[in-house]
């Protein structure tokens, strides 16, 4: 299912992130940068080892990564310019600002996305995993972060040509193809 909004074809399939053909992908990380389980698993052990050694530089200069902000590394052995590492919220049950901590996961990842002239993304479903964020909520905040941010371009500012949602779960896959077979209808 595609959905082409100002420039920007925006479209959700199922597969694995790392098989993915594009620009960069995004990696749903922690703040410490250290790697996991989940997507962030798969990421580190198809990249090898220099993901992590470009981590560990991050870390040591910054810290890590606070939850809603975004950073860039290479992306070792896999075939992208960048790997973006955010940092989605931990579900506390609505209340600690979560939905829009996770918004910026997806506005930052993309401006990051920008800065290094990324004609396409690829997106997990960030926090829907470990981090416990309810899918369908997810997948609305996601859509409407990435529409609001596609519809605010300037055509000087270039547009990123392709934004994709690679669903690992059916669940989630089914989620984005209704949802985005809705704001096909309305624009
Ligand atoms: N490709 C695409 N999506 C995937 C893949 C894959 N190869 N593998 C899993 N997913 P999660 P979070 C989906 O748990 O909830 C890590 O330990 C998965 O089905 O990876 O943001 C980090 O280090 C789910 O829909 O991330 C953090 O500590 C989505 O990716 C913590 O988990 C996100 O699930 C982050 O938790």
């Amino acid at each position: 299912m595609k959905v082409t909004l100002n420039q920007t074809v925006i479209s959700a399939e199922q597969g694995d992130i790392t098989s993915w053909s594009g620009d960069c992908i995004v990696n749903a990380a922690n703040t410490g940068l250290f790697g996991g389980g989940g997507v962030d698993g798969a990421i580190h052990r198809a990249g090898g080892p220099k993901i992590a050694e470009e981590c560990a530089l991050i870390r040591s200069r910054q810290g890590g990564c606070l939850p809603g902000e975004a950073v860039a590394t290479g992306a070792g052995n896999l075939p992208f310019r960048a790997v973006i590492h955010t940092v989605g919220p931990i579900w506390k049950g609505g209340t600690a600002g979560e939905a829009d901590i996770l918004a910026k996961c997806y506005i930052n990842s993309l401006a990051l996305a920008a800065a290094i002239s990324a004609r396409s993304v690829a997106f997990p479903n960030i926090s829907t995993g470990i981090y416990g964020f309810p899918k369908p909520l997810a997948c609305s905040v996601a859509l409407n972060a990435v529409a609001e941010y596609v519809s605010r371009l300037e055509q000087e500012d270039g547009f990123p040509e392709r934004i994709d949602f690679i669903c690992y779960e059916d669940d989630n896959a089914r989620l984005y193809q209704e949802a985005l077979t809705n704001m096909g209808k309305s624009v």
